[in-house]
């Protein structure tokens, strides 16, 4: 089967997710909403770095980040209504919960700015935390002792393959191009049931194509920021990442705790669902295992005496 080219039909976005592990969405975004959210985050991104709260990279995974002129603009959610907007979008959550099932919740709302002298990252897949089944006569995987640098699956071909428990939607900003560090992808990388390695490199292809247009991909799909090829300081290349994930396990940004109380207060509940504050069979409750959702507001039982 060919590989996918951007299209407007959410049944072929289906089909080719399944089959290759991503898939591509074109003219994703109107032009006066591209115009909002390049706007936003770039706004946003010179703001934290004058007031010195900036989260720099350089594109390299390893143990910790390690500062360069890369950005990521963490915790969309508080940063703009165009983000919150962008995140509960109908037609791209109708892909992701092809992917995903029905019941979702977002992992993360983040951007990447790459800029000159970004690195190459390694390749890596977003369920990385996800531990897989182990043969019998292996020592029992630990959970608990599962880091970046050693994920949860195996180097080689696993005895079985884990279902995708990350759904991930790159929208960029920026046009994509060799020059200013568009995404690697390895296609068909989704269903291999192992992490990846150097040898993955010979099978990898950038994502190229005009700023407003998105792609989403699988967790376990192989992929890695490319490099900013570009002697220009002015060359960047601006994507959100949001990334969506089913509700038993822990989103990587705490919404329940953080988001900022003028923007729980004018979310849809619909938004505020995403964000966890609907309960799944007892999954994120206050004290009250039946409820159904929780507020800020819901009463928090502490030790009582007769
Ligand atoms: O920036 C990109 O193209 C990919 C980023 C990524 O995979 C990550 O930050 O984990």
């Amino acid at each position: 089967m060919s590989l996918p080219t951007w299209t407007r039909d959410a049944g072929t976005m289906k089909r080719d997710i399944d089959e290759h592990g991503y898939c591509l969405v074109e003219d994703a975004l109107t032009s006066s909403q591209l115009a909002e959210a390049r706007e936003r985050i770039s706004e946003q991104a010179e703001a934290e770095r004058k007031a010195g709260v900036a989260f720099m990279r350089d594109g390299t995974i390893g143990t910790e980040h390690v500062p360069g002129n890369n950005q990521n603009v963490n915790f969309l959610a508080n940063k703009g209504q165009i983000f919150r907007e962008m995140a509960s979008r109908p037609d791209i959550l109708d892909i992701v919960r092809h992917v995903l099932g029905e019941e979702i919740r977002i992992h993360n709302l983040l951007a990447i700015i790459v800029r000159i002298g970004g690195q190459e990252m390694g390749l890596h897949t977003d369920q990385w935390f996800v531990p897989s089944a182990n043969p019998y006569d292996e020592p029992p995987m630990r959970p608990g002792s599962i880091t970046r640098a050693s994920p949860g699956q195996p180097d080689t071909l696993g005895p079985t393959l884990m279902p995708c428990i990350v759904c991930n939607v790159f929208w960029m900003l920026d046009d994509f191009t060799t020059e200013n560090g568009a995404t690697f992808i390895v296609p068909g990388s989704h269903k291999s049931g192992r992490r990846p390695n150097k040898d993955d490199r010979a099978d990898q292809m950038q994502v190229i194509g005009p700023a407003g247009n998105c792609f989403i991909f699988d967790g376990r799909l192989f992929h890695g920021t490319g490099p900013h090829l570009s002697q220009d300081p002015t060359v960047e290349r601006k994507a959100l990442t949001f990334a969506y994930i089913p509700p038993m396990f822990k989103p990587h940004e705490n919404y329940t705790l953080a988001l900022r109380p003028e923007v729980y207060e004018e979310a849809s509940q619909e938004l505020l669902d995403l964000m966890g504050f609907k309960v799944w069979f007892g999954n994120g409750h206050l004290g009250d295992h039946a409820a159904k959702r929780i507020t800020r507001d819901t009463p928090i039982i502490g030790e009582l005496k007769p």
